[in-house]
């Protein structure tokens, strides 16, 4: 069963692959699809669905869709759905991770209240009239330095005290076990699994 990932970030491809262990999981880029709808909506749910349905159209064949974020309670929530608009350099040659991550540093300088969750709403987008939605969290603290070089996005400032690492000092196994995409993905493996002869 071939599936499109409505995506143009990388990371969250690998760790799709990895976590679904699926032989045919396509990313637009690679089919020469162009592929950049802009996110209108006002939750990562919303995101998500205009992901799944704008990459539908174009393909008419099933579709996964992820729209996710850090969302940093001393900050309000923020950046939440603006996750990856936040870490979005005004100059375009400086690394964005890096950008992102000590824009969020500065921010939270002076804040005692570090509570924060990854959240990743998953829809699996199978027609008009048929679609699944799997949204989990991730919860941690927003450390007060860099720390490991795995992952991506905020994960070396993402600190798991039960861990006692950042999601960066995780390997991939790990993070995967206990992401917010990594149990959304656990769940919507189930449900695919189950479709596997309708599809
Ligand atoms: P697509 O829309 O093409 O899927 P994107 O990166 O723009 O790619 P989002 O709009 O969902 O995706 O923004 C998600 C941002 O949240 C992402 O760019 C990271 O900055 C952050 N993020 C999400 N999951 C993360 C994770 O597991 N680890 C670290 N940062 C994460």
């Amino acid at each position: 069963m071939k599936i499109y990932l409505a995506t143009n970030n990388k990371h969250k491809y690998e760790e799709f692959v990895e976590i679904l262990n699926h032989s045919s999981l396509l990313l637009p880029a690679q089919e020469g699809i162009a592929f950049n709808p802009e996110e209108t909506g006002n939750t990562f749910f919303e995101n998500a669905m205009i992901k799944a349905r704008s990459l539908y159209e174009l393909v008419k064949t099933p579709v996964l869709a992820d729209d996710s974020g850090l969302c940093v309670k001393a900050l309000g929530g923020a950046p939440g759905i603006f996750s990856a608009r936040y870490s979005t350099p005004p100059n375009s040659t400086e690394n964005r991770a890096d950008y992102g991550i000590n824009k969020l540093l500065k921010e939270m300088e002076e804040k005692t209240e570090r509570s924060a969750y990854f959240a990743c709403c998953i829809v699996l987008y199978i027609s008009e009239s048929r679609f699944f939605v799997f949204q989990e969290t991730c919860k941690g603290e927003i450390a007060k330095e860099k720390s490991g070089n795995k992952g991506f996005g905020y994960d070396p400032i993402f600190f798991i005290k039960e861990l006692g690492k950042t999601m960066a000092e995780l390997t991939a196994e790990e993070k995967n076990q206990i992401s917010h995409r990594g149990k959304a993905l656990q769940k919507c493996s189930l449900i695919l699994n189950n479709l596997a002869n309708e599809l």
